[in-house]
């Protein structure tokens, strides 16, 4: 009945379409509902009449208009496994099994199967999930639809975390590596998996770079370590990662040991890390600034350590409070360094030794050092006196003296101190606590004062001494000579000896008449005056000290008691006779005051404009004797006029003198002393005395020398060769030769005066040997030392010829032979000789290098002998 009922109203739904003429279309869905499809996936199509029961129906499909021959058995749906060519245009129809004319078309699908599998992409709406907080992770599957979504995540292992969810995104709460995949269909078909997705989740807790030690320089050379420290990180087990601006990248570990270097300068960041996925933000950059090692600087509050005090030093160094400091002490180049202060905190220090200081930093463990600082040198004064003082303690000083500055310090052994002076003499810093100055001038002048130093510390010293003044004049005084002039005929005189510049040490000598070895005898030789009854030229010197030391002798004052104001002319040097050539001083004296006069001079051969009192005066060649006058006129009082002086003549000769040398002995014992003495003829005084070797001169072969005169002229046969230590002359006339041992020839000359006057050399005269030379020997043949007029004799130097000469003396006559008796020459050292009386003399050879042979005596006799002579 019921099945009846539902074909009735089926029927009547049918007439209803049929009769309306619009009945509802057939419809075609296909399974998964997508346009685009995939080669490999399956499709199913189902078509729904809408109209009946769909068993009613015979269906049929289509693509592009073909019936599709998989569907024969006219089933409702249809199942294709897809290619690429079943894309296309797919319909279905519905043919009614009642009435088979009745026909349904159903939509028409288009499907476009592709040949790639299709690959979803993962987005996210961040990439790092903050701690606590979500992120959502879209997966996306382009151009086609009815997808079902798988999810996978990396974390170590590979897990599946959602499989077949509708929704195609997933929210996610940890970091790790995130991918999915789509699936529709049944049979499932997969799409490719996504591309990984990275999410790295963000830990609240905060990296920071710190410093193990808060130092702020770092220093090259300076051991030092960086820590990545986190905020609250105790929990959990981290795994560090580092970054910087510097080449080389750090280790991974917690903390970065270094040595510090200027290659290390740059950033630093660094992060923790509890999984590969999970880590905190990079910390901020921590700037590593490497500087150069310091180098301290050490002050000190004083110099020197004052007597009983001390010096406090100190050490400055950047950042003074983050070092140590040590303290080092010596005391010269090559002594011990002392460790006076090991890593005090603090950088001062009282020091109360002498030295020199310096100072280093150091700190962390191991301790890095600073450099050394500079040395500074401190000395320190002790409390012993210097006192220097000055023997004798005169206050001027005269070129020549001697004197003695003396350093005393007071305690302590003489010997432990190493004297300094403030005005050393020399180069040559003297060290000992006297100077000696055996003959001042005015370079030892100055301000002396002395300090003394330990010798085991030179860095303590005493004070300076007071200052002792040393004033040295540069000239030689001079004694002057006042005499009393308001003396009356017939009483005594007082002259006044001073010196000049004065001073109250001097002990004045008296001298008369030129008799300068013995000064008169005075009961007070300290004041100077002498009263004289005596008609005389006096005059005077001042001494003192020990050796003495003499001022030059003042003028002479010629005394004549008799008369008053009366001018004399009087001669210096006060020679007995004076040479024509030489030069002498006139000197114009007035009893009493010297300064007050003008003067004037008269001579015989000219007019004399001079007006002081002395004049100089060269006496030249004249037959005439020449006298001189001088007068004085007061200064002051100009109509005050003294008389001519008495006329002054000089004793004066017109020939020069002649200094002769004798030698003694003539003939030398071996070892003997010769003694040279040179007399002037005629004998007179102010001679010095030079004395010279004779040296041949062969050039003058014929040269002989004769007495005196200037025709024989010495010289021409020798030259002369100044013998030592007589380059200034000898005041004494003679001059002893030690260990003369050969022939040898000697002269002498003597001068006077300044300039000089000098006179010719004397003729030379020689010492004989008989000991041979060993550069020449003379040989005479016959050999014997008798021959007769009658003989030839051979007289020869030995082997060379042109270097010597034969030399003769006889009768105070020297010859070079040949001479009016050689007969014959053989060569310039080969003599032959006719006996002949002048010939009985000395023979010897000499050669111009100086060089003399043995000297042989020959005698020559008129007759000959009865019996045969022999040598010697
Ligand atoms: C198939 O997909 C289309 C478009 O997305 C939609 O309009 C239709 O309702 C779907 N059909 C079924 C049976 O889900
Ligand atoms: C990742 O692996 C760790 C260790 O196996 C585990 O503790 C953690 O829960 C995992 N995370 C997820 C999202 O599975
Ligand atoms: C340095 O001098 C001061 C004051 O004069 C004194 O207090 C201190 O003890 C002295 N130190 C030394 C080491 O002599
Ligand atoms: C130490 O050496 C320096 C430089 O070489 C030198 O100038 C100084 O005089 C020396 N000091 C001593 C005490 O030798
Ligand atoms: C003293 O010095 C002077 C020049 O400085 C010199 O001429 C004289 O010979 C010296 N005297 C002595 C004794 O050394
Ligand atoms: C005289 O000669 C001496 C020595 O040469 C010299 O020192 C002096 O100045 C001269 N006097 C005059 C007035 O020319
Ligand atoms: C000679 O005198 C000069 C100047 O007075 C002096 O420098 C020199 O040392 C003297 N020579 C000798 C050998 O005495
Ligand atoms: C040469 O003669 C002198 C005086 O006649 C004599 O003193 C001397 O000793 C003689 N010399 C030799 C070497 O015979
Ligand atoms: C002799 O003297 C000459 C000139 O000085 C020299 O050249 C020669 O060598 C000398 N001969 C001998 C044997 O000494
Ligand atoms: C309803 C509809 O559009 N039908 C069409 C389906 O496709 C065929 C040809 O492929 C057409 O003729 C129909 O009109």
């Amino acid at each position: 009945m019921g099945q009846t009922l539902f074909c009735m109203v089926t029927l009547l739904l049918l007439k209803t379409i049929f009769s309306c003429g619009h009945a509802q279309d057939a419809e075609l869905t296909h399974e998964p509902n997508s346009t685009i499809l995939f080669h490999g996936e399956s499709v199913t199509f189902i078509c729904n009449m809408k109209e009946g029961q769909h068993s009613n129906w015979y269906y049929k499909f289509h693509r592009n208009g073909h019936q599709i021959v998989s569907n024969l058995d006219m089933s409702n749906f249809l199942q294709l496994h897809l290619t690429t060519d079943l894309s296309g245009n797919y319909q279905c129809t519905g043919y009614h099994k009642d009435s088979p004319s009745f026909i349904k078309q159903s939509n028409n699908i288009t499907l476009f199967v592709l040949a790639l599998r299709p690959t979803p992409t993962v987005t996210a709406d961040g990439k790092t999930i903050l701690e606590g907080g979500t992120s959502k992770l879209t997966c996306s599957v382009e151009d086609s639809a009815g997808w079902k979504y798988d999810w996978f995540m990396h974390n170590y292992s590979e897990a599946q975390i959602k499989s077949n969810a509708v929704k195609n995104s997933l929210s996610i709460y940890s970091g790790g590596i995130y991918w999915c995949r789509g699936r529709r269909g049944n049979p499932d078909f997969f799409t490719e998996p996504s591309e990984k997705f990275y999410i790295e989740k963000s830990l609240s807790n905060r990296a920071t770079v710190a410093l193990q030690h808060n130092w702020t320089p770092i220093y090259r050379g300076e051991m030092i370590s960086m820590r990545c420290e986190i905020e609250e990180g105790g929990k959990s087990e981290w795994e560090y990662e580092w970054r910087t601006t510097i080449s080389t990248t750090p280790s991974t570990g917690c903390t970065i040991n270094i040595r510090a270097s200027t290659s290390y300068n740059g950033d630093f960041w660094c992060k923790g890390r509890t999984d590969p996925f999970s880590s905190t933000k990079w910390s901020h950059a921590y700037h590593l600034r490497v500087s150069y090692k310091p180098r301290p600087t050490v002050r000190a509050d004083k110099g020197v350590i004052p007597i009983g005090g001390n010096v406090t030093l100190t050490c400055n160094i950047d950042n003074p409070t983050e070092w140590k400091y040590h303290w080092f002490r010596h005391t010269g180049n090559f002594s011990e360094i002392q460790i006076i202060g090991e890593g005090k905190s603090e950088n001062v220090i009282s020091i109360s030794q002498g030295g020199i200081y310096s100072c280093q930093g150091g700190r962390g463990n191991p301790v890095y050092f600073t450099e050394e600082s500079n040395g500074i040198t401190i000395e320190k004064r002790v409390s012993n006196m210097a006192v220097v003082s000055l023997e004798p303690s005169w206050p001027l000083i005269f070129t020549g003296e001697m004197i003695t500055v003396r350093c005393e310090i007071s305690g302590g052994e003489k010997n432990e101190w190493v004297y300094e002076w403030s005005k050393p003499i020399s180069d040559t810093l003297p060290k000992h606590n006297e100077i000696r100055i055996a003959n001042a001038s005015e370079s030892s002048s100055g301000n002396y004062r002395c300090l003394g130093k330990h010798k085991w510390d030179t860095y303590s010293s005493t004070e300076w001494s007071n200052t002792v003044s040393v004033t040295v004049s540069e000239q030689r005084p001079k004694a002057q000579v006042i005499a009393d002039r308001d003396f009356s005929p017939g009483s005594s005189v007082t002259l006044t000896c001073s010196g000049k510049p004065s001073s109250h040490s001097w002990n004045y000598y008296w001298y008369r008449d030129e008799n300068t070895s013995k000064p008169l005898e005075l009961n007070s030789p300290s004041n100077g005056e002498i009263i004289i009854s005596e008609n005389g030229i006096y005059f005077c010197r001042g001494g003192r000290g020990h050796p003495i030391y003499y001022t030059e002798y003042s003028h002479s004052v010629t005394i004549d008691i008799t008369d008053t104001n009366r001018a004399a002319v009087t001669q210096q040097p006060i020679w007995p006779e004076i040479y024509y050539g030489e030069k002498i001083t006139l000197i114009c004296e007035i009893q009493g005051h010297q300064t007050d006069w003008v003067f004037e001079w008269m001579r015989t051969s000219r007019d004399e404009p001079w007006i002081q009192n002395e004049m100089n005066i060269t006496l030249l060649f004249s037959f005439h004797e020449e006298y001189f006058w001088c007068k004085g006129r007061r200064k002051s009082v100009s109509h005050s006029v003294t008389s001519w002086s008495a006329p002054f003549k000089s004793k004066r000769v017109n020939w020069q003198p002649v200094p002769v040398l004798t030698v003694s002995p003539s003939w030398l014992s071996p070892g003997a002393s010769v003694t040279l003495k040179c007399e002037v003829q005629p004998p007179s005084t102010g001679w010095r005395f030079y004395w010279y070797k004779a040296l041949p001169d062969l050039s003058h072969k014929y040269g002989f020398t004769g007495r005196l005169h200037r025709g024989f002229y010495p010289s021409e046969a020798y030259q002369f060769e100044l013998l030592p230590d007589s380059i200034n002359g000898t005041v004494q006339d003679f001059y002893i030769i030690h260990g003369q041992k050969h022939t040898v020839g000697y002269a002498c000359r003597a001068g006077r005066g300044n300039p000089e006057y000098s006179m010719d050399y004397s003729k030379p005269n020689f010492v004989w040997s008989a000991d041979s030379h060993p550069a020449a020997s003379l040989t005479v043949s016959p050999d014997r030392g008798q021959h007769f007029t009658s003989e030839f004799v051979t007289l020869s130097c030995g082997r060379n010829s042109t270097q010597w000469r034969v030399r003769t003396f006889s009768q105070d006559t020297y010859f070079t032979l040949p001479y009016w008796q050689i007969w014959d020459e053989i060569n310039a050292s080969t003599k032959i000789i006719r006996a002949h009386w002048t010939c009985s003399a000395v023979y010897w050879c000499e050669s111009e290098s100086g060089e003399f042979s043995n000297a042989i005596n020959i005698t020559i006799y008129v007759k000959e002998p009865l019996l045969p002579l022999a040598v010697n």
